[in-house]
């Protein structure tokens, strides 16, 4: 896949969010189903339960890329982390960490709307996530939903997920879904304004999102509340992020 082209970085730029496919081949989307799968039944079994018991109660998991050499090849695939860094305006991309998000048919609710970086301990907006569809996901599935453009209205406080409400009012009309075939991605700035509803459908909506920051951004834990990274970093705030929890995955070419 060619660089992004000036259209792809504006539209970026200007909406917030950017979709991009397809990424990954179909035999890469099927290694990381696969993965996944037999990482549920391992985690599964280790709880004494069947897996479709486990996927039942626990809908998210992080730092996959130290489980599975599937997700740690796919966070550092070359195409992907250059995209990240021409998008962010970096040379190198580091990564804050990856997690997987699954909606399965009938057991899911909404993941209310949000930005990503007031719950990020990072001292600059210099991050994004890249969104994989391992499922083809559509609005009925539980797809992205985006306010295009509000990122550049600038960070507001965290949300409450259990007690608030993000009303759009008259904006209400813009909201865009932006649903994407399995193997696609898209690429959201951590102002972006999302949010995606419950799985209606009867197939599965699964999405590997990783996220990348620029390489020079330091450890903030004051910037935002308890994150459960910070357990794994070593750094001093004010000091750039532990290279052994938070690597350097890749950049521009
Ligand atoms: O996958 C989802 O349902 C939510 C994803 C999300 O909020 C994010 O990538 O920041």
């Amino acid at each position: 896949m060619p660089p992004l082209s000036t259209a792809q970085l504006d539209f970026y730029w200007e909406q917030g969010y950017l979709v991009v496919g397809p990424l990954l081949s179909p035999e890469r989307v099927d290694r990381l189903r696969r993965a996944l799968d037999s990482l549920w039944e391992r985690w599964a079994g280790e709880l004494g339960v069947t897996p479709e018991a486990y996927c039942r109660v626990v809908s998210q998991w992080t730092n996959l890329w130290e489980s599975d050499p599937a997700f740690a090849e796919q966070l550092r695939h070359p195409e992907c982390t250059a995209m990240a860094a021409e998008l962010i305006g970096c040379e190198r991309v580091r990564v804050f960490h990856d997690h997987v998000i699954s909606k399965p048919p009938g057991l899911s609710g909404a993941v209310p709307w949000h930005q990503d970086y007031p719950y990020w301990p990072l001292k600059a907006p210099r991050a994004l996530s890249l969104w994989l569809a391992l499922d083809d996901a559509t609005p009925e599935s539980g797809c992205m939903h985006f306010m295009p453009g509000a990122h550049r209205e600038g960070e507001c406080p965290a949300v409450d997920f259990l007690n608030d409400r993000k009303e759009w009012g008259a904006r209400l009309e813009r909201i865009r879904p932006v649903p994407v075939p399995a193997g696609w991605g898209i690429f959201h700035n951590c102002l972006s304004w999302h949010t995606t509803p419950a799985n209606t459908s009867a197939g599965p909506r699964r999405a590997y999102i990783s996220i990348y920051m620029d390489a020079h951004v330091a450890y903030a834990p004051g910037h935002s509340g308890w994150h459960p990274m910070n357990a794994r970093v070593t750094a001093e705030p004010g000091e750039l992020f532990n290279d052994d929890k938070f690597p350097i995955v890749g950049g521009v070419a």
